[in-house]
């Protein structure tokens, strides 16, 4: 995989609220191209695989369960610098405390529904992309 690329899931709630096209909108205006994409939905041992850095966290369950709650849509993302260029698209973990006009800004409801997924190194960017995707579903 490429360094520059990441990936990034639209989280149960993202979904559920209405905002696949806004968001994916979003990415591609702000010069992401979508290299692989899909609707999908977790189960509890796929988010758990898919979260096991956080297995320790007092939100693990939650998490899980929430992630778990609905269809997501995955995607992975090319771009110069894609990993840092779409936490900044994203902004923070809280939407409390993410900048004005940032996908969880705009469009996420709290700390644990909070929209987006975006990876957070290329390494991990690499692991994530090919958990929720075969070779022949990245262009
Ligand atoms: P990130 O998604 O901004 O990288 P992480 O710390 O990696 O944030 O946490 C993974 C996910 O776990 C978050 O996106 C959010 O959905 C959930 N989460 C993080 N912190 C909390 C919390 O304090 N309470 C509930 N859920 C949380
Ligand atoms: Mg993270």
């Amino acid at each position: 995989m490429a360094t520059n690329r990441t990936f990034t899931m639209l989280k149960p709630d993202a979904v559920r609220n209405g905002h696949i096209g806004a968001i994916l909108d979003k990415i591609t205006a702000t010069g992401f191209r979508i290299v692989a994409l899909k609707m999908t939905q977790l189960t509890t041992a796929d988010a758990e695989a898919f979260y096991a850095v956080h297995n320790e966290r007092p939100f693990f369950g939650e998490l899980v369960a929430y992630m778990t709650s609905g269809p997501i849509v995955a995607a992975i993302l090319e771009k110069d610098n894609a990993v840092d260029d779409f936490r900044k698209l994203i902004g923070a973990t809280n939407p409390a405390d993410a900048a004005e006009g940032t996908i969880r800004n705009l469009f996420a409801t709290s700390i644990s529904e909070n929209a987006v997924h975006g990876s957070d190194s290329d390494d991990n960017a690499a692991i994530e992309s090919a958990f929720h995707f075969a070779g022949r579903e990245q262009f």
